[in-house]
């Protein structure tokens, strides 16, 4: 018999169950939908990956590994994890993987815990220059717990000086080296990085967060060979669900996983890993290869036309999937331009460029990405078109009736590559 309280459980959607939430969810997909999405760290993911985002497996709890867990059922979860680790370790050519971090920053936080003791001494890139908050930035745990010392760019070149780098190194002796960016637009010499960990006796953490994609379609030379830890996040370039990835050596294994579980995190969100999964498969077909090179090929266009219209990027162009424009030359900080371009339908986000005299809220930069777009299949003619909105709303910013313009052609434009999950 059917309790009250039960009745449609399991078979009333969340249409019938909560409007409020359903909507909100509608509304987002309208708005990912009619949007242009150039907000560097985001994605739009297969229809695949967000079915298994949204499976029951969401039910499970599974605390520990695959054959070694803390709970009883987990047959089939055991299935997913062990796949998604042989899927990770495959396509990034490491020994050893963990799949359960629940973000980037965890997966950084697990390897300082793996290996180091509050206070010891961590070198990471300078935030403001194009690093991470994970990477020693004084308000993250990572700039807390730890001893920091930071390298950045040029103020010639604006790219990382690896001799200064090696110079920080030796003088400040890290026991942890962090090789990641979350705003450079060029390429990271892991090689180097690594030669210099070997040099001062550091750990070397490669974070691969933004260029995982990139990296897995040979587009930029893997940190792997060169590094005792990777991390990654999931859902960048990467194109799979919100989540985050360590890859390491063998012998640091067993020292991940316990910085993990029991170290850091619960239960591990198994709808999360067979998504992941599932990422990780896609991300091994010739057709990801293809987006990827898309991505970095629309990037470039992106580069190029808006230097034509006399926009300055920073170090002059870009390597990967991502575009930094120095607004400075241009009269409008970063938060105007944010502001302006979401009023006519492009999404992205301000950003500080390297010495940037203005503070972090306003900026005189706005970072811009190409997976999205790409993802919709949008190439280089609508690079194009994307590239002129950006141009006229920026110097027609106050003229309302130009904005409504170009508002319409981004409506066209996005009518005309849609991204509906069905
Ligand atoms: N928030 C990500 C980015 O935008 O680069 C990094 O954590």
């Amino acid at each position: 018999m059917e309790g009250v309280a039960q009745e449609g459980f399991f078979t009333r959607n969340l249409a019938n169950t909560d409007q409020e939430i359903y909507q909100a969810i509608k509304d987002e997909g309208s708005r990912q939908n009619e949007k242009i999405e150039m907000i560097a760290s985001e994605n739009m993911v297969s229809r695949a990956v967000l079915e298994a985002q949204g499976a029951e497996l969401t039910n499970k709890y599974a605390e520990g590994y695959p054959g070694a867990r803390y709970y009883g059922g987990c047959a089939h979860v055991d299935v997913i994890e062990s796949k998604a680790i042989e899927r990770a370790c495959e396509l990034f050519g490491a020994e050893h993987a963990n799949v359960q971090p629940h973000a980037g920053t965890p997966a950084n936080l697990a390897v300082y815990y793996s290996m180091l003791k509050p206070g010891d001494a961590i070198m990471g890139m300078e935030l403001a220059h194009g690093g991470h908050l994970s990477h020693g930035s004084p308000v993250n745990l990572s700039g807390k717990y730890f001893k920091v010392s930071t390298y950045g760019v040029s103020p010639k070149t604006n790219r990382i000086d690896m001799d200064e780098v090696r110079q920080t190194a030796l003088r400040e002796k890290p026991r942890m080296i962090i090789a990641g960016i979350s705003a450079y637009p060029r390429i990271v010499d892991f090689s180097a990085f690594g030669e210099i960990a070997k040099e001062c006796n550091a750990y070397l953490l490669a974070d691969i967060a933004h260029i995982a994609g990139l990296v897995v379609a040979g587009l930029h030379p893997s940190p792997v060979p060169h590094s005792d830890f990777v991390t990654s996040t999931t859902h960048k370039t990467l194109r799979g669900p919100r989540g985050g990835l360590i890859l390491c050596k063998n012998e640091y294994a067993s020292s991940i996983d316990k910085a993990i579980f029991p170290g850091l995190q619960g239960g591990p969100l198994m709808h999360a890993i067979a998504a992941k999964a599932v990422a990780f498969k896609e991300a091994m077909t010739p057709a990801f290869v293809d987006y990827q090179k898309r991505i970095k090929e629309n990037a470039s266009t992106l580069a190029e036309e808006l230097q034509s219209y006399g926009f300055d990027l920073v170090t002059g162009g870009t390597d990967n999937h991502m575009v930094l424009v120095d607004l400075r030359n241009k009269e409008i900080t970063g938060k105007e331009a944010e502001e302006t371009l979401e009023h006519v339908g492009i999404t992205c986000n301000k950003n500080a460029v390297p010495y940037d005299p203005n503070p972090p809220r306003v900026t005189s930069g706005i970072r811009l990405g190409t997976s999205v777009v790409t993802t919709r299949e949008m190439g280089k003619e609508e690079i194009r078109r994307i590239a002129y909105i950006i141009k006229e709303a920026l110097e027609n910013r106050r003229d309302d009736d130009k904005l409504e313009k170009l508002q319409k052609k981004v409506e066209d434009l996005c009518r005309a590559f849609p991204a509906v999950y069905r």
